[in-house]
């Protein structure tokens, strides 16, 4: 158990003292919050904008002079915008929304040994009290979402974990939700695994998680090595953990929480009864050992950071498993833990990926080439930092382990976040290339940095993941069946067992192609044309009978028709000239409100069809506005209406509120994207300007 806190009940003020949080500034953008103690400390490090702001603390930044046109506006808040920039060149950011990831981290930590730091466990209970559901004092999946099992089940444990007594009027309030919804029992199955890791659920009462799939023969349909990469590193160390039946020491708080956690004594409940291991003992052995060493190759190939938040934890725990508290391992794995812990103004969170930093300087970047700000004087100093940061981030080499691991190659590739997590993504090779190719060759002032050379291994690893009907799908090509996804085991997400193809990850490479082959003509001609037609082909199929694309990494529809017509546009289609293109603005303007703008919910994700937002929203309408205006809509109302309603939600320094999520994954949880609100807003105003003078 770790030692006792004082923890005060109401979490509207910080549990710690906020102007002593700091945000280290590496070169390769890793995010990870110091809390300072002396004040020798403190002296040394004065706090930047990008702490104060992060952390919702006053920056009082003065107010700018009023705009009177879009690229004013958009002007304004690029001068905001930019004070956020890092030393290094990219800008930092929140990735939480989702609600199971935390818990992971504690359960993981307890279970193994480490702590954490005093500070970092206030506010991480502080993170979960102000999560609370209004109505009933649960927690969801999400942070928007209801209640369920699965959420409050493990946040519970996690509060419990940190250090919140059983009588704390949070936790009462919570357990009675638990118990209302039918105990842990009746849990989703990554909180029965969960709880079992933590010795507060029995292993019988999983469904088996066998860790010798991995020794089928790789050619049958169902291979592991066939899932969606995601699913397939979750269940890597998931199986080897639930091969070797690990489980927590007993102590008084987890035998307090078997208590707790269900409605009847943990003694009478009536765990299912023992399967029959139709499979051996020895070949469970060399299941779980071939598993573990999926698990050492990950662990090294990703700087001990892991594919993600979940199979991070799971990893870290099967490492002490086998190698110990005093292993290299399991220091490296300690100290990674923190790339994931953000503090924001309501406590500390566990995010999505160790930060969304590619695609936050890649839409940025892009904005301000094509609005013109990037030429501005006083804008340059600050672009040509960004092309550093885009320059150290390409992925130059092949993991180690590629092959034996079942990776795809990553030379020339960017990643989602920082190179050291390593993996390509599809439209984030597309982003990262779109943006070096506007900042080197479409702007005077800077330098060559990324070589043509690395640009060519950029497209040939993009042009190496279409697949057969022309389109993308995430990191990988689509490599199993559908129906695979009848066994999909996670009751709460959707669409994880293969890669499927994504109208967003279609598109940029559709984009990023065609911007390419304007500036290198003579480079692999033939196949980057077809490989745009195919993918123009896919887009078309896909399109809604209504006229709109289904998103499924933003919310929701505006979200990828913005990035569809932008790839008609560049093959020429636009609403002059392509019935598709017509129909998809006459769709995005039959959702516009009368205030001008747009909002949908995240639930049209999994509806596939368009749920209103209780409220506009300025980066939804700053999407669907770049829409139209990439068809080059010949009607100017919509888009002047757009305009006028971004601008009216503008700050006087320049920056737009926090409004609604932004992100999506898996149809069902909601992330945060808080770094669009400036980026779709810059880029939206600026683009305008251009239009509207066009349409004069
Ligand atoms: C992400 C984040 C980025 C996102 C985009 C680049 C935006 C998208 O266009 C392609 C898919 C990708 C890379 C993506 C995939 C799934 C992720 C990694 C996430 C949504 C962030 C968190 C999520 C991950 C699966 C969360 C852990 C949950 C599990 C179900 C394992």
């Amino acid at each position: 158990m770790w030692a006792p806190l004082n923890i005060p009940v109401s979490p509207k003020q910080p549990f710690t003292d906020y102007t002593r949080w700091r945000l280290r500034d590496t070169d390769d953008g890793r995010h990870i919050w110091d809390f300072l103690r002396t004040e020798d400390e403190l002296a040394a490090r004065p706090s930047s904008n990008t702490d104060k702001y992060w952390v919702g603390l006053p920056l009082n930044f003065p107010a700018l002079p009023e705009a009177k046109s879009p690229l004013d506006a958009a002007r304004n808040g690029y001068t905001f915008y930019k004070k956020l920039q890092t030393n290094g060149g990219h800008w930092v950011g929140e990735y939480g929304g989702p609600m199971f990831l935390l818990p992971g981290l504690v359960i993981g930590s307890y279970v193994t040994g480490m702590t954490f730091l005093e500070e970092e466990r206030l506010e991480m209970i502080r993170y979960l009290f102000n999560h609370t559901h209004p109505d009933d004092g649960g927690w969801g999946l999400h942070i928007e979402g209801h209640s369920t099992v699965l959420g409050t089940a493990l946040n519970y444990v996690a509060l419990r974990l940190l250090g919140v007594p059983a009588e704390h009027p949070v936790i009462v309030r919570a357990r009675a939700v638990l118990h209302k919804l039918g105990g842990a029992g009746a849990s989703a199955s990554w909180g029965k695994f969960w709880l079992s890791v933590l010795n507060v659920y029995e292993w019988e009462g999983n469904n088996p998680i066998p860790p010798e799939l991995w020794l089928l023969p790789k050619w049958l349909p169902f291979h592991p090595s066939r899932w969606w990469i995601h699913t397939r590193t979750v269940y890597v160390p998931m199986s080897y953990l639930y091969g070797v039946r690990f489980k927590a020491a007993e102590d008084p708080l987890i035998l307090a929480l078997r208590e707790e956690l269900y409605t009847q004594p943990y003694d009478t409940i009536d765990w299912p009864a023992q399967r029959n291991n139709c499979i051996i003992p020895p070949l469970r052995h060399a299941g779980t050992e071939s598993a573990y060493e999926l698990i050492v190759y990950e662990d090294e190939n990703t700087g001990y950071q892991t594919l993600g938040p979940v199979s991070k934890m799971m990893n870290l725990i099967a490492r002490y498993h086998v190698e110990g508290p005093e292993s290299e391992a399991y220091k490296r794995h300690d100290e990674k833990r923190r790339d994931f812990m953000w503090l924001a103004s309501e406590g500390m969170m566990m995010c999505g990926t160790n930060g969304s930093q590619l695609w936050d300087i890649g839409f940025i970047t892009q904005a301000l080439v094509e609005t013109g700000l990037a030429s501005d004087e006083n804008n340059k100093e600050s672009l040509i930092k960004a092309l550093e940061w885009l320059d150290r981030c390409q992925i130059r080499e092949n993991p180690k382990y590629f092959e034996v691991s079942n990776r795809h190659r990553t030379k020339g590739a960017w990643p989602f976040s920082t190179k050291e997590q390593g993996y390509t993504v599809s439209d984030c090779t597309g982003e990262g290339l779109k943006s070096v190719l506007y900042l080197q060759n479409q702007l005077e002032f800077t330098p060559t940095l990324v070589s043509d050379d690395r640009l060519f291994d950029a497209v040939d690893i993009l042009l190496t993941m279409q697949n057969r009907d022309g389109g993308f799908a995430s990191y990988e090509l689509v490599r199993g069946p559908r129906w695979l996804e009848l066994l999909n085991p996670a009751e709460v997400f959707g669409n994880i067992m293969i890669e499927y193809e994504y109208p967003e990850c279609t598109t940029s490479v559709i984009t990023s192609l065609s911007i390419f082959r304007k500036h290198y003509p003579n480079y692999r001609t033939k196949e980057i044309t077809e490989t745009i037609q195919n993918a123009i082909t896919f887009l078309h199929a896909i399109q809604q009978p209504e006229g709109g694309w289904v998103g499924s990494w933003g919310i929701c529809f505006t979200y990828a028709t913005m990035f569809a017509l932008e790839s008609l546009s560049l093959v020429g289609e636009t609403y002059e000239t392509s019935e598709s293109a017509r129909r998809a603005c006459d769709f995005l303007v039959s959702k516009q409100r009368a205030d001008g703008g747009w909002g949908e919910s995240y639930k049209t994700c999994e509806a596939c069809v368009w749920i209103e937002h209780e409220n506009t929203q300025v980066v939804q309408t700053s999407w669907a506005a770049m829409a139209l205006m990439y068809a080059k809509y010949p009607h100017t109302e919509p888009i002047s209406k757009a305009v006028a309603l971004v601008m009216s939600r503008q700050l006087p320094d320049g920056s737009w509120a926090q409004e609604a999520i932004e992100g999506i994954f898996n149809k069902t949880c909601a992330i945060s994207y808080p770094n669009f609100k400036f980026s779709f807003t810059i880029w939206m105003l600026g683009k305008a300007q251009k239009y509207l003078e066009g349409h004069h």
